[in-house]
């Protein structure tokens, strides 16, 4: 009967769990060693969860922006490294002490966890767990200060808790969210970053209301979800700015009502939202990270009480200045990490609106490839050819 009801979570389930439980697990991973080379295709030993662990079997990954950053250097992180943190897959085992989660359960790992207990899981108005690894300086190892990744006898670090490019991971119980067994698992990870930070930042971290006027900057996949988001709330008003026009198109489809690229007019950009709306727009979204976009979001809201949301991620290092006049006016700065949800509460009920039908992902999808393609796939993100790429596994 379950088995009918649930076939895509019982097939990995019957295939492999009882099989594995309680032993390291040899299986293949993308080891990125050192910044800006390309990722290596590696067998590791992924190690049985510890108390309050649980080991997931990845089944479908996405590519994110903040992967390439890792890449890079624009976030900094220990190597060698597993990089990763927009999944979805089926817990393959779990350590002891866990309660919350079982074998065969269809989770998405959550790179902002939810511990419960924190200041900011026990307030309503918080989300950034303390139990997070996103600080500016990360650990990228599990709570007890070791990791489970082993490749040609090295530790492998954790990336943000995740760790999502590889067959199996293990992440602390509080970092997995059980969902709904039937979601298409190779949609639904977008939930696991992409598309719950943009949504979120709007109906989460904003409080966008209906009739609203807003001006998103950057229309990547994020920078899209909070086109959604803003639609989803009843915005009479979602200006689109884009470099790139090509992105335009999906931006109107996805509900965009105008879009303008800063490349066309002599004027700064916040000069011509403001003139575009009378006094600037009531919410206006940095979706980018760079510090220039971000003083311009915040210039471009109403004077007195418009509210900008910095989501992009800060490039490391770098300080804004800005004259505090935009500010003692009235206006709000605010930022959205994983847009503003409580991670393990959200997730299964944005699965299940998804469900619902409530919003659509497959527009942000534009590349589905086998796992071993992620060079590839980053190839796809870094040449601005791909919203999201998913690999499969
Ligand atoms: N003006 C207008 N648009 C611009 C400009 C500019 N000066 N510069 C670039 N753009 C456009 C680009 O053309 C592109 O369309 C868009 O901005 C950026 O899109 P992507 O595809 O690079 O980025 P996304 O949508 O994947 O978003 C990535 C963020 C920049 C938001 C990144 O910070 C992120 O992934 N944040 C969310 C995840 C997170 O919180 N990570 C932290 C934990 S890992
Ligand atoms: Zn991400």
């Amino acid at each position: 009967m379950i088995f009918l009801l649930c076939k895509r979570v019982c097939f990995y389930s019957l295939l492999f769990l009882a099989a594995t439980t309680c032993k390291v697990i040899k299986c293949k991973a993308a080891v990125l060693w050192e910044a800006n080379k390309p990722f290596s295709l590696e067998e590791v030993e992924v190690a049985p969860p510890k108390a309050h662990e649980v080991r997931i079997k990845i089944v479908a990954t996405g590519i994110c922006r903040s992967d390439d950053h890792v890449v890079t250097g624009a976030l900094a992180m220990p190597f060698p490294i597993i990089l990763g943190h927009e999944a979805a897959g089926v817990i393959e085992s779990v350590g002891e002490k866990v309660t919350s989660l079982k074998p065969g359960d269809a989770v998405i790992p959550l790179f902002v966890p939810q511990c419960g207990e924190c200041r900011s899981c026990l307030s309503t108005k918080g989300n950034l767990c303390i139990k997070n690894d996103l600080s500016s300086s990360p650990t990228g190892l599990m709570a007890d200060g070791t990791t489970r990744f082993t490749c040609k006898g090295k530790a492998i670090h954790h990336f943000v808790g995740t760790s999502t490019f590889t067959e199996y991971t293990v992440v602390h119980e509080t970092a997995a969210a059980k969902i709904d067994s039937a979601a298409p698992l190779e949609k639904v990870c977008l939930i696991g970053c992409g598309f719950s930070t943009g949504y979120g930042a709007v109906l989460q971290t904003a409080k966008v209301e209906a009739g609203s006027t807003c001006a998103v900057f950057g229309l990547g996949g994020v920078g899209l979800s909070v086109v959604m988001g803003c639609k989803a709330a009843g915005a009479s008003r979602i200006i689109a700015v884009d470099i790139n026009k090509d992105k335009f198109a999906k931006a109107k489809e996805l509900g965009a009502t105008e879009c303008i690229n800063p490349k066309d007019f002599k004027k700064p950009i916040h000069e011509v939202l403001t003139e575009m709306t009378g006094q600037g727009v009531d919410y206006s979204f940095e979706v980018i990270g760079r510090i220039e976009t971000m003083t311009a979001a915040l210039a471009s809201c109403h004077n007195n009480y418009g509210v900008s949301v910095i989501v992009g991620v800060p490039p490391a290092a770098q300080k804004i200045s800005f004259d505090p006049m935009l500010i003692f006016s009235g206006r709000t700065w605010k930022g959205s990490v994983f847009g503003g949800w409580k991670s393990k509460d959200a997730v299964p009920k944005l699965v299940a609106d998804y469900m619902k039908k409530k919003f659509v992902l497959d527009p942000l999808i534009t590349h589905t490839l086998p796992f071993t393609k992620i060079n590839e796939g980053f190839d796809l993100l870094r040449t601005g050819k791909s919203i999201r790429s998913v690999l499969v596994l």
